[in-house]
């Protein structure tokens, strides 16, 4: 980034009443986590299932192929020895002393882990598990993380509280994020293709202010963006809240 980019953002930030960072799983690679369409992400290696792995998170996909799909769940979608990276911390950081809200695409909990406390989560947590027949609740430590988890109450097929392709947002999360980016001076977009709807969508809420989009490749949202940062996310993050 070069320098009069980052004062000028810098200067941004600092008058800034309401800032909202929209993330999406570049936030995490960092961590260890692959994305999904980065030329290393999980879309561009072939699946070992003989199905491609966007298939395999569809609702149907896991209600039809529940065995299958939890055998790739567990070993591809959950990664609870995942530590948050400086994206993380620097976010949480800043949210100590200004009025920042996180809308996350992620599902790995590690804004949370890294002290954020307003964190929207759009696409729901691997950290959260439902009971299909009774709708008893299971935290991720309650679980074997392995095989098909059934309730212990009423034998229901357990799953998790991840928004499937297919299925629709939790209504209430998605609202808030409507309402906290359409108030928002600020809006940062990062670590996200922009390719999935409705989140893709939401900066659109945005009634006035500052875009600033960074992401490692370009996406089809940088046209909209006053500030269009191809870097890497916690090296710009740490750089623009110092
Ligand atoms: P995506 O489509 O895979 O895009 C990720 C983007 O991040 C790519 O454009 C990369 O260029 C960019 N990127 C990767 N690393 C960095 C970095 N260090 N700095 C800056 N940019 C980087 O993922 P989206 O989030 O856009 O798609 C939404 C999906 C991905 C949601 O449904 C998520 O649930 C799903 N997902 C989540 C996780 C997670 O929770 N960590 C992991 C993989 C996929």
């Amino acid at each position: 980034m070069d320098d009069k980019t980052k004062q000028e953002i810098r200067a941004i930030l600092k008058e800034a009443k309401r800032v909202v960072f929209l993330g999406g799983a570049g936030v995490s690679t960092a961590s260890g986590i692959p994305d999904f369409r980065s030329p290393q992400g999980l879309y561009n290696i072939k699946s070992k299932y003989g199905v491609p792995y966007e298939v395999m998170l569809s609702h149907d996909y896991l209600y039809e192929n529940t065995k299958t799909f939890y055998d790739f769940y567990w070993s591809t979608m959950v990664y609870p020895n995942a530590k948050p990276n400086k994206a993380h911390i620097a976010l949480a950081n800043y949210e100590k002393d200004h009025n920042l809200v996180i809308v996350t695409q992620n599902i790995d909990g590690l804004h949370q882990l890294a002290g954020s406390k307003k964190v929207l989560e759009a696409h729901g947590s691997t950290y959260r598990y439902y009971c299909t027949r009774c709708g008893k609740k299971f935290s991720l430590d309650e679980l074997q993380h392995e095989g098909v988890p059934h309730c212990p109450d009423c034998g229901g097929l357990i799953r998790p509280d991840v928004t499937m392709y297919g299925e629709p947002l939790d209504e209430d999360t998605i609202l808030t994020a409507v309402q906290v980016v359409s108030m928002a001076d600020v809006l940062i977009i990062g670590g996200t293709s922009m390719n999935v709807y409705p989140v893709a969508a939401l900066p659109d809420y945005m009634k006035s202010g500052t875009k600033i989009i960074i992401n490692l490749e370009p996406t089809a949202y940088d046209r909209h963006c006053d500030y269009v940062i191809h870097e890497d996310l916690g090296t710009a993050l740490e750089e623009l809240f110092a």
